[in-house]
């Protein structure tokens, strides 16, 4: 028989578990300029889940003139990937924020297999629970006609040939490596807002 005590501490611990949801590890995968920040900002939007973005996280280094920018900046141009160490370190202090407890969109990360494994130790030494992988589909001319028009300096028609080479190389095993348990295939193609309505339902469904 429950006693009054053992009854309330119950009700109170199940109460309190089915209040707090579980954190939402959402990675975004996708070619170059397949549209992961778009998304992710939409996501935070709705979600209310911070994101990271490797690719800014990078970007404002080489804007800050440091030595370490100079490097990126460097890497970055000739669209080849930036090296895991120092994008495991951005990575790992963006976790150790307190809002990453809620959750985290990772938007470009991880961009190869060796990132992979190194954010499952982390994700792991953290409690947090394993990653739901959207995977945004994006035709090779639907890139170049939107890099096109967007003109960052790594948007050059030789550098976005150049990271589609990298991302078919690195980037792709790395939706082997989560398999079809994790990753959700979504269509890119069509507005913004139609993309994010399929975005919205896979993640809802995986829930
Ligand atoms: P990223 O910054 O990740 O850039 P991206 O792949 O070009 O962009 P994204 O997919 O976010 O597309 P966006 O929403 O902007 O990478 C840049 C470089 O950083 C890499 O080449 C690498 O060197 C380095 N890097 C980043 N992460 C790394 C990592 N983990 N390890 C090592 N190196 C790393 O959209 C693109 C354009 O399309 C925009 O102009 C947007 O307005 C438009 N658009 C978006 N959605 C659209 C839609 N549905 N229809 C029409 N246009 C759309």
């Amino acid at each position: 028989m429950l006693n009054r005590r053992t009854f309330l501490f119950a009700t109170v611990t199940v109460t309190l578990t089915a209040q707090t949801p579980k954190p939402l590890i959402l990675i975004l995968m996708g070619p170059p300029g397949g549209g992961k920040g778009t998304q992710a900002e939409k996501i935070t939007a709705e979600f209310g889940i911070p994101s990271v973005s490797t690719g800014d996280l990078l970007r404002a280094e080489v804007k800050s003139g440091s030595a370490l920018g100079v490097q990126i900046q460097a890497v970055m141009q000739k669209g080849d990937l930036v090296s895991d160490d120092i994008v495991n370190r951005l990575i790992a202090d963006r976790l150790s924020r307190p809002d990453a407890r809620k959750g985290l969109i990772l938007d470009g990360y991880p961009r190869d297999v060796a990132q992979a494994g190194y954010l499952d130790g982390l994700l792991n030494e953290r409690n947090l629970p394993q990653p739901l992988v959207i995977n945004l589909d994006v035709a090779e001319e639907e890139i170049l006609k939107r890099l096109g028009q967007r003109g960052r300096k790594d948007d050059a028609p030789e550098t976005v040939r150049s990271r589609l080479g990298v991302y078919a190389r690195d980037t792709k095993p790395v939706l082997d490596y989560y398999g079809p348990s994790r990753v959700r295939k979504v269509d890119g193609l069509g507005a913004p807002e139609e993309v994010y309505s399929r975005v919205r339902e896979a993640i809802r469904l995986a829930r």
